[in-house]
Formats: structure tokens, C-alpha cells, sequence
């Protein structure tokens, strides 16, 4: 497939909230249960076509959200053209945790395009962050938007990535004037 743009896009987040499963999905369209811990980054590429605008290459970097691994994100941020932001709404720490993060995530372009994702909305039962809340976070640090995905139950996933890209695609012409 022939394409017009790439797009760096970084997925962030604490362990356990889901993002290589997400990725995954995407990716392959099979939600794998055994996701090991990642270690660092891992690199996958998925070619996207967005209606009325172009095709876009993505290459989306999976971060190991692992604390002895945090010191390498900064590196990984750099050149990057959005960021998802992954926290699982079953756990409310793990949304707490975007404030620890958000510096390093803009600390090359103040101004990129996050996208605030909550996971495992499938764990209804489970879940202990409302919608409003998100939303409210989402807004009050300047997301691009709040999406609520599930991995699992293939719920979000294409539209979370089509959404955040559109942005991103936005962003970087933007920049260019
Ligand atoms: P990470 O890459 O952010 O560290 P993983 O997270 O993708 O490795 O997922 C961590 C755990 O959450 C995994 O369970 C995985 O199956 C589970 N998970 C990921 N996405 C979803 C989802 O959408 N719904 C539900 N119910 N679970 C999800 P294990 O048991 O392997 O630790
Ligand atoms: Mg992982």
C-alpha cells in the first residue's frame, strides 16, 4: 500500500492497563491473552486509510510502562506526532498517574496531540472511573479527546486509532504553515 504520510504515534501508560493488548488488536484484530510483560518498546507499523483525507503509515510504539523502564520514554517521545494515553477505568490510580506523566510526554512539543483512553470498559462490574471524570481530566489537561475502548470485546479499538490519527494528521499540517 502506498502512503502519504507517516505518523509516530506512542502509546503511554502504567503496566497492566492493556496498551499491548490494544496494539495488538489493532494490529492483528486478535486479543492474545498472553501479552508477557513488555520489555522497553516494542515497534509495530499499520497502514491506515482516513476518509477524504489520505492514507497513513503508523508507527506505533508500544512502551513498557514498567518504572524500571520509565527513563526511556523520554527518548521515544522525541519525534513523535501523538501520544495515546491508556489508564485501565478499573483502577483509578492508573488514571491518577497521567499527572507523573504529562510532563515527559510533552516535553519536546508542548503542544502534541494526547489522546486520554480508558481500557477494559468490558469489566463493567469492576469499573471505579466514571465516564465524567475522565472527560472532566481529559479536558482540564488539554487531551484531544477521551475515548473508552475494550480490547477484549473489540469495542473502540479502529475508532480510537482513527480518531487520535485524524488529529494527528490536523496537527501536522497545521505545523507546517
Ligand atoms: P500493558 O501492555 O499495558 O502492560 P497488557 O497491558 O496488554 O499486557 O494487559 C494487561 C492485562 O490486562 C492482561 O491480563 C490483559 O489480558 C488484560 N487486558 C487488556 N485489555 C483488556 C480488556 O480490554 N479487557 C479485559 N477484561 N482485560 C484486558 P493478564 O491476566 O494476562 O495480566
Ligand atoms: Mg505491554
Amino acid at each position: 500500500m502506498s502512503y502519504e504520510k507517516v505518523f509516530k504515534l506512542v502509546i503511554a501508560g502504567d503496566g497492566g492497563v492493556g496498551k499491548t493488548s490494544l496494539t495488538q488488536k489493532f494490529i492483528t484484530g486478535i486479543f492474545k491473552t498472553d501479552t508477557r510483560i513488555t520489555i522497553g518498546v516494542e515497534f509495530f507499523i499499520k497502514d491506515l486509510t482516513l476518509d477524504g483525507l489520505g492514507t497513513v503509515r503508523l508507527q506505533i510504539w508500544d512502551f513498557g510502562g514498567e518504572e524500571r523502564f520509565r527513563f526511556l520514554l523520554p527518548t521515544y517521545v522525541k519525534g513523535a506526532n501523538g501520544i495515546m494515553f491508556l489508564f485501565s477505568v478499573t483502577n483509578m490510580l492508573t488514571l491518577s498517574h497521567f499527572d507523573d506523566w504529562l510532563p515527559i510526554l510533552r516535553n519536546y512539543d508542548p503542544n502534541i496531540p494526547i489522546m486520554l483512553v480508558g481500557s477494559k470498559v468490558d469489566l463493567a462490574h469492576l469499573r471505579r472511573v466514571q465516564k465524567h471524570e475522565a472527560i472532566d481530566i481529559a479536558r482540564s489537561r488539554g487531551c484531544s479527546s477521551y475515548v473508552e475502548v475494550s480490547a477484549k470485546e473489540s469495542f473502540n479499538v479502529e475508532e480510537a486509532f482513527e480518531t487520535l490519527t485524524k488529529v494527528m494528521w490536523k496537527y501536522a499540517q497545521d505545523k507546517q504553515y
